[in-house]
């Protein structure tokens, strides 16, 4: 059995790139040893609101159970419930080098332009975040494509504490999906679709069915009114096929088959803005029972309980290694 290990900030609603990137391959893992964590401490690497973070945080967990992630067979949590985390978050950190963490693709993307003003957390994220996967001992990460330069990194700090202070961790690897692996924004098909870039490009899970069909019938595409896929010249369109292809099934030499007699995209939008609402209706129903009821509170005191014991023992052991613990 494989050890999964992923996680999701509740900084912003969730959007139709979080879940076709990551949640929809977290479903695929439920006969593994899986967990599944709110990582609400990397949130809090740009300032959030109190309340709204504790809603937030809330909202992700009704949101992981309604999209059919069972608590019976994995573990889902809040990070700063597991201090461990954080504990084993300072190593990972005093083993990392400046340079390797100004070199983050993401870092440079988030703190361009703020100057003086840059949150540290925004360098430090990295290693934080392979404290979370290595505390229990992942082998695999199904993560979106902007997070596998991390993963990378994981690997990295991984290896070093093991060449320094004795075989201790396995290196992870990630998991991307097929076609999803980045969903890119419906009004600049060359940005990513983003939770913090809340527009109409920017399909939230819980965006009613009206405002999904809108937003997709809105979406940039070009001018030459034929369907096929060409990341390179035809990106929104590609974009649009590469979400039709995941929810489907279809390969896109079939989409394009399908609508080469049907000129314009007007079809296909309608098509595909039905697909995503089919996806997302019965998310959106079981999200709105659970918040409703009080399942989540007890399911989250479980999974820090569970999600400790393992974190803990893995933790002790790093520290035993490196001389921090007396025994
Ligand atoms: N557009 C996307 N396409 C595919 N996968 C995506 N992910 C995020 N956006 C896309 C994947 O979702 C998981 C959780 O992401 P996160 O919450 O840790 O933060 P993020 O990657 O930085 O996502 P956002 O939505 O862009 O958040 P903000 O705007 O708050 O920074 C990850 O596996 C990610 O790859």
């Amino acid at each position: 059995m494989s050890v999964v290990f992923s996680g999701i900030k509740p900084s912003g609603e969730l959007t139709l790139g979080n879940y076709l990137g990551a949640m929809a391959q977290f479903l695929t893992y439920q006969e593994e040893e899986a967990y599944f964590c709110i990582v609400n401490q990397h949130a809090i690497t740009v300032p959030q609101e109190a309340a709204e973070l504790r809603q937030q945080t809330r909202r992700l967990a009704a949101l992981y159970l309604a999209s059919g992630l069972d608590p019976e067979k994995v573990t889902i949590f809040i990070q700063s419930e597991v201090p461990a985390h954080a504990q084993l978050a300072w190593i990972m950190t005093t083993l990392s080098q400046m340079g390797e963490l100004e070199r983050m693709t993401q870092y440079k993307e988030k703190a361009g332009g703020l100057n003086e003003s840059i949150p540290a957390g925004l360098l430090t994220y990295p290693p934080f975040m392979a404290a979370d996967i290595l505390l229990y001992q992942a082998d695999v990460v199904p993560v979106g494509d902007d997070q596998q330069q991390h993963l990378e990194l994981t690997r990295t700090l991984a290896q070093r504490f093991n060449y320094r202070f004795g075989e201790t961790f396995k290196l992870p690897v990630a998991a991307v999906a097929k076609e999803t692996t980045r969903v890119m924004s419906l009004q600049d098909p060359l940005k990513k679709m983003s939770k913090s870039a809340e527009d109409s490009g920017t399909i939230l899970l819980l965006d009613s069915p009206a405002v999904i069909t809108k937003k997709i019938k809105r979406a940039v595409t070009d001018s030459e009114n034929k369907l096929s896929y060409d990341p390179e010249s035809k990106p929104g369109v590609s974009n649009l096929m590469a979400i039709y292809a995941s929810i489907s099934g279809l390969s896109y030499a079939e989409i394009e088959q399908k609508y080469a007699d049907i000129p314009g995209y007007g079809q296909f939008k309608l098509d595909l803005a039905e697909l995503v609402v089919g996806l997302l209706e019965p998310i959106q129903r079981r999200y709105g029972e659970i918040m409703a009821g009080d399942e989540l509170d007890d399911m989250l005191t479980i999974g820090a309980q569970r999600a400790s014991r393992v974190a803990n023992k893995n933790l002790h052991q790093a520290e035993y290694a490196m001389g921090l613990s007396r025994r």
